[in-house]
């Protein structure tokens, strides 16, 4: 780092980490969308956002992989089956229509765990999504959504940086889901437990 320069600051979010097959089929959606302005998502940048962090001192970093540490994601089913669109980043996405509790109480849990690290979501309400497509303008797909079924079997924390306007994801860390009956009998479906 250059004397006196800025401290450098990172881009990070927790998010579900889809395995290869998930990728396969998610790309498989997005080539319907081909004819739509925009870009398309890379599949090897697909992922289910949990929380995004934005401006992240690099000494967060080992608070955010000991709260990963400590809460416990059960395994679960993902059917993802219908269109969606952000208007503001014009981004194209497919999410599930029916959203699993576990999904939700997760992503409550991981805000409770990063609210006093100072974090704070950045949107009103999570709208559980993979997106597929940027700078789409107003456009809709033609046709409807294809179904993709999500064996949800890892979620990451995962770190971006930007290289001439392209993205690159590369997972910090990492924690499998793990199946309920695996979980100890007084594991919360889905927190933090004593530590
Ligand atoms: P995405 O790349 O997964 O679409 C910061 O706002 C990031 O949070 C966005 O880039 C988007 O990530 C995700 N995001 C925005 N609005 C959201 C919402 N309502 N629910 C879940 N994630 C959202």
């Amino acid at each position: 780092m250059r004397v006196g320069a800025a401290p450098e600051r990172l881009r990070l979010f927790f998010a579900l980490w889809p395995a290869e097959d998930t990728r396969r089929s998610l790309a498989h959606a997005a080539r319907g969308l081909r004819g739509l302005p925009g870009r398309a998502v890379p599949p090897a940048n697909y992922h289910l956002t949990l929380a995004f962090l934005s401006d992240v001192a690099p000494e967060h970093l080992t608070a955010l992989r000991g709260l990963g540490n400590r809460l416990t994601l059960p395994a679960f089913t993902l059917t993802l089956d219908r269109w969606g669109r952000f208007p503001g980043p014009a981004v194209l996405w497919l999410g599930p229509s029916a959203v699993p509790p576990a999904l939700m109480a997760f992503e409550q849990a991981l805000w409770a765990g990063l609210a006093p690290l100072g974090f704070r979501r950045d949107h009103p309400q999570f709208v559980p999504h993979v997106t597929l497509r940027r700078r789409a303008g107003g456009s809709e797909p033609g046709h409807p959504a294809p179904v993709v079924r999500w064996r949800v079997g890892s979620w990451a924390l995962v770190r971006s940086t930007r290289d001439t306007g392209a993205s690159t994801y590369t997972p910090e860390c990492a924690w499998p889901a793990v199946p309920i009956s695996a979980a100890p009998p007084d594991l919360p479906a889905a927190g933090l437990p004593d530590s």
